[in-house]
């Protein structure tokens, strides 16, 4: 645990939280560093890096081998931090968290083991026009090589997800419906409990890539009812190298290894090799082991504050954001579906969105411009790229201030 306290019944203290995130209190280009790029990766604050700097002091050596001191210390603490992962994820077990590199290895994870294993040539896959790339070349490798047909459900021009066209697209021979909890360019947040139950009905599994969801709010794997869910330690204020990839036991069980290697085994001769239970039969190799314990200390910190009150702060700048850019000459918004969190895209008439990125960041600010990985969804809304400001539990409304300064500036400049 970490030492941080807090009452729920307090109000949501913005500026002592930002105090435990270091990198904020720099300057850039000789402004206040102002940081509106959380959706690509968040900050860690200090109690995630020294809990991690506290690994390598004190704690440190591979995990699951020796039978000395520092293995059983590292040990414990690496299989302490899937606990609490569990925990927060309401897992039923902890054979249910597998450990990945992050999401995207988490989703390919998927596509080979359970793909290769249960898909035939003539199989559907539905995605979205939304989803990031991570959540559509895994599927397009495998459609590849068995022959496949991946559909993708399209986008209204709000951001919503078409879900009469979903209905359409989803029949008998769909296997596998793979869509984002919410989506990183528009904030979407898609109705995926309708999705999963429709899904359910046809006989198809349902992976939730959770990247853009796990730090906005309440997650309960059990309730969601999802096959799998997937999501990035470092979205999470965790460090990077480390992310999850929920299964439910029994689909995980009939799983084949992903990768071969050291600790996914329990025994090997030439001839043939035995797989370890559940959940080290997909983790090879030594894992990132101060990073997994960094990713728990991660979710310890975010747990003090409370997901939902992160997520109610963020509402509200959300709000404040979207009312304040909205006088912003020529500034056209990509994603206004009801109920969108965290992420504001925009583009601006005077401007190219790589521009734009250039000079707020001359002012300091820090937003992502560009497609986003995710060129579909940018060739659907017919825009090359657009810029983002993406909102973490740190920030405030003098952020979005500053922002709006900026941008102006950008109108000054190009206008
Ligand atoms: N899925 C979604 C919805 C994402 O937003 C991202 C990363 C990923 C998957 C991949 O995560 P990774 O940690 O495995 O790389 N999204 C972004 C972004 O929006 N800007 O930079 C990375």
């Amino acid at each position: 645990m970490n030492d941080m306290s807090s009452n729920p019944a307090d109000a949501y203290d913005v500026e002592r939280y930002r105090a435990d995130f270091p990198i904020l209190s720099q300057t850039v280009h000789g402004k206040p560093l102002v940081f509106l790029d959380s959706a690509a990766s968040a900050q860690k604050p200090r109690q995630v890096i020294d809990r991690v700097s506290r690994v390598y002091e004190t704690g440190y050596a591979n995990v699951h081998r020796g039978l000395h001191y520092m293995s059983e210390v590292a040990t414990a603490d690496y299989e302490g931090a899937r606990e609490t992962i569990r925990a927060f994820i309401n897992a039923r077990a902890t054979a249910e968290v597998i450990y990945t590199r992050g999401a995207t290895e988490a989703i390919n994870l998927v596509a080979s083991s359970w793909g290769r294993k249960n898909l035939v040539e003539g199989d559907e896959i539905i995605i979205t026009y939304l989803e990031h790339h991570s959540n559509i070349v895994p599927w397009q490798l495998l459609r590849d090589e068995k022959g496949l047909v991946l559909q993708a459900v399209p986008v209204q021009p709000d951001g919503s997800l078409d879900m009469a066209a979903f209905d359409k697209l989803l029949t008998d021979r769909t296997k596998m419906v793979a869509v984002a909890h919410v989506s990183n360019v528009l904030g979407t947040v898609l109705p995926v409990r309708e999705i999963i139950a429709k899904a359910h009905a046809v006989g198809a599994l349902v992976l939730l890539d959770g990247c853009q969801a796990i730090q906005h709010m309440a997650v309960d794997v059990q309730e969601l009812d999802a096959d799998f869910y997937a999501f990035s330690g470092h979205k999470l204020y965790g460090p990077s190298g480390i992310g999850v990839l929920y299964g439910k036991e029994a689909v995980l069980e009939a799983m084949p290894p992903y990768q071969g290697g050291g600790d996914m085994i329990s025994t090997v001769s030439i001839e043939k090799s035995e797989w370890a239970d559940l959940p080290h039969k997909f983790e090879a190799g030594t894992p990132a082991i101060a990073q997994a314990i960094g990713l728990g200390a991660a979710i310890d910190y975010v747990t003090a504050i409370g997901v939902e009150r992160i997520g109610e702060h963020e509402r509200d700048l959300l709000n404040y954001a979207t009312q304040r850019l909205a006088s912003v000459e020529g500034l056209n918004f990509v994603g206004t579906a009801p109920g969108k969190v965290s992420v504001v895209s925009f583009t601006l008439d005077s401007a190219h969105p790589h521009d734009i990125a250039t000079i707020v960041d001359q002012q300091g600010v820090a937003v992502r411009a560009g497609h986003h990985c995710a060129q579909p969804l940018m060739e659907h809304f017919d825009i090359g790229s657009a810029a983002r400001a993406s909102f973490g539990l740190y920030n405030t409304r003098a952020d979005v201030d500053a922002l709006v300064r900026s941008l102006e500036t950008v109108n000054e400049i190009f206008g």
